[in-house]
C-alpha cells in the first residue's frame, strides 16, 4: 500500500478518535487507573480510544500487527505495525488542558524503534484544531502545510522541550539536569504531549526536544514527522525498562545539544 494511503487511514482513525475523546471530557474525567508509578494515570477515555483505534485499523488491514500503550502488543503477517498512543498527553487530558494527541504510526519491520522503519504518522490535537502528519520521503504536514524545522541558532537562543518520566528516581535526575541545563539555553519548556514535542520541532515552534525514558508509541509518527521537517532526530535504549532518550532538532542544534547533554550525563 503506498504511503499517502496508509497515512490517509492513520488520519482519519486518529481523528475519530479525537472526536470520541474530546466527548468523553464533557463533564469532567476520572482516573481508571495507576500504571508504573501513582502518578502514571490512565483514563476510561484511553482505553476507549484505544480499543476504538484497534477496532478500525483491524477492519481496515487485518493481517497487520498493532502496539499500543494500554493493550499492548499483537504481530501481524504483512510486515507492517500500527503504534499507537490513544492519548498522548494524559495528565492535560486529565485537567482539560487542551494539548494532548492521539498519535498514530505505521511502521515497517520488527516492532522495535532501533529496528523499525517508520512509513507514515499522524497527531492529532483536536484543542488546538491541528493535525501533523508525515510520510517517509514525502515531507511532513500541519493542517496540509509544509513544515520544516526552525534555523540553526547558538543554544543560548534555544527554546528547549523536554518532558519527565513517571519514576521519582530519574525524575531527581532529570531535575538535575534541567537545572544545569537552563542558563545554558534560552527557557526550557515541559509542555506534557511528547508527540506534540517532536511535532513543535517539526513546525519551528521550539528549537529542540529531549526525553528520556519514552515509550515508542509517544515518539513512532512524532518522530518520524520532526525527521521529515529536516530534524535529527537521535535515539538511543536506556537500562531502564527498554525505554528510550530521544533528542530531535535542526542538525546543527541537536550536535551542540548533544554535546551538552553528554557533558551533563543526561
Ligand atoms: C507522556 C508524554 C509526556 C512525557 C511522559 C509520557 P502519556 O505520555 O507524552 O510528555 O513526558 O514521559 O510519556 O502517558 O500521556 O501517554
Amino acid at each position: 500500500m503506498p504511503h499517502d494511503e496508509l497515512l490517509d487511514l492513520a488520519r482519519s482513525v486518529a481523528t475519530q478518535a479525537a472526536e470520541l475523546v474530546a466527548q468523553r471530557r464533557i463533564g469532567g474525567v476520572a482516573v481508571a487507573d495507576r500504571k508504573t508509578s501513582s502518578v502514571d494515570v490512565v483514563t476510561h477515555a484511553d482505553r476507549e480510544s484505544e480499543q476504538l483505534i484497534r477496532t478500525l485499523l483491524a477492519d481496515a488491514r487485518p493481517e497487520d500487527g498493532f502496539l499500543g500503550e494500554e493493550s499492548g502488543a499483537e504481530r501481524g503477517t504483512s510486515g507492517l505495525t500500527w503504534v499507537v498512543d490513544p492519548i498522548d498527553g494524559t495528565v492535560n487530558y486529565l485537567y482539560g488542558i487542551p494539548h494532548y494527541a492521539i498519535s498514530i504510526a505505521v511502521v515497517e519491520g520488527e516492532p522495535e524503534p532501533s529496528s523499525w522503519k517508520a512509513l507514515a504518522g499522524a497527531v492529532v490535537n483536536l484543542g488546538a484544531g491541528e493535525t501533523y502528519t508525515g510520510t517517509l520521503g514525502g515531507g511532513s504536514h500541519l493542517n496540509g502545510q509544509p513544515l520544516h524545522v526552525a534555523d540553526e541558532v547558538d543554544l543560548s537562543e534555544a527554546l528547549i522541550a523536554t518532558g519527565f518520566a513517571y519514576l521519582q528516581e530519574l525524575r531527581v535526575e532529570q531535575g538535575r539536569v534541567i537545572a544545569d541545563l537552563l542558563p545554558q539555553v534560552r527557557d526550557i519548556r515541559r509542555m506534557g504531549t511528547a508527540s506534540l514535542d517532536l511535532c513543535m520541532v517539526a513546525s519551528g515552534r521550539v528549537n529542540a526536544y529531549f526525553e528520556r525514558s519514552l515509550n515508542p508509541w509517544d515518539h513512532a509518527a512524532g518522530a518520524l514527522i520532526a525527521r521529515e521537517a529536516g530534524a535529527t532526530v537521535k535515539g538511543r535504549g536506556t537500562e531502564a525498562e527498554g525505554k528510550d532518550f530521544i533528542l530531535a532538532a535542526e542538525p546543527a542544534v541537536a550536535q551542540k545539544l548533544e554535546a551538552v547533554l553528554k557533558q551533563l550525563n543526561a
